[in-house]
């Protein structure tokens, strides 16, 4: 599907950096709850004050749940499968009915960008940016479609989570998972790292604007570590105020949003979660002149 908002194809080097292998899990998170007592935005009950107009009855704490339509609907809305839940959270990421138990290696969920920040901050680390996650995405390949290569599923492999069947009617899971799946349940790139493509989106540091790489061609030459426009534009909501995300999910299709397809760009609302959007983080080298004093 045409991604205008990933064009022009432009030139980026990145320094050298660290990525965690996998998306952080429910079990790391929870370890970082428990050190920090740390409440995500999903968890407190928004205020009149940053909601002004908002109904009384509206202002509970909550976050926003994929469903299933039960039948075929044009694919033009996406409020038909997306609604705020009440009681959503990264505990219970698709309502109070939900939880965790026994998904410790899951990619935590409902994660709104100033709860990732927090985590990142805790634990040393940062979020990566959006060229650091493409180029980490690639696994060394250049110009592919998938971070795997050119072919969806190489000699009948499945390479990534996302949706068959019908979207979003029914999730057929015949890659083995109808819905997320545990960190790591299918093949790494080449640079080692899981779920780059599917699974779930992830937060990158850059502000979105769709012109961004626009900009970028426009200056010349090759973007150093570019960290993304100075503030974020989406005109198709222009009040919110949106960072990217990478990766695409498991509800990714090749009926509405093949967003699996590395190179491509999400974007989300700062304090918005969903149950197929999570984060990793990455780590600078301490010492970047080390690789240059070594010969
Ligand atoms: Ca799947
Ligand atoms: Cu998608």
């Amino acid at each position: 599907m045409a991604s205008n908002d990933s064009e022009p194809v432009h030139r980026v080097y990145v320094d050298g950096f660290w990525m965690d292998a996998t998306p952080v899990t429910n079990e790391q998170f929870e370890k970082f709850v428990k050190a920090t007592g740390y409440v995500t935005i999903a968890e407190r009950t928004p205020t009149k004050e940053e909601f002004p107009t908002a109904p009384a009855e509206n202002l509970v704490a909550g976050s926003v749940v994929f469903a299933p339509t039960d039948h075929d609907v044009p694919l033009n809305n996406h409020y038909q499968w997306w609604s705020y839940v009440k009681g959503a959270s990264w505990r219970h990421p698709l309502g109070p009915q939900s939880d965790i138990k026994g998904k410790e290696k899951f990619p935590v969920v409902q994660i709104a960008y100033p709860d990732a920040e927090a985590y990142a901050k805790w634990a040393g680390k940062r979020l990566p940016t959006e060229a650091e996650f493409e180029f980490a995405a690639r696994g060394g390949l250049s110009g592919k479609v998938y971070v795997w290569g050119d072919e969806f599923r190489p000699g009948g492999k499945w390479m990534a989570n996302t949706w068959q069947g019908k979207f979003p009617v029914k999730d057929a899971g015949e890659d083995g998972y109808a819905g997320i799946a545990p960190v790591s349940s299918f093949p790494s790139n080449g640079y080692g790292l899981y779920d780059m493509a599917g699974n779930i989106w992830e937060w990158c540091s850059d502000w979105y604007r769709p012109d961004y790489y626009k900009t970028l061609v426009e200056k010349g030459g090759t973007a150093h570590n570019p960290q993304g426009p100075d503030s974020p534009f989406d005109p198709a909501e222009p009040d919110e105020k949106k960072r990217v995300h990478r990766g695409g999910s498991f509800l990714c299709n090749d009926q509405y949003c093949s967003r699996y397809i590395v190179g491509t760009r999400g974007k989300g609302e700062v304090n918005t979660g969903t149950n197929h959007l999570g984060f990793r983080c990455v780590r600078s080298p301490e010492n970047p002149m080390r690789r240059t004093t070594q010969n």
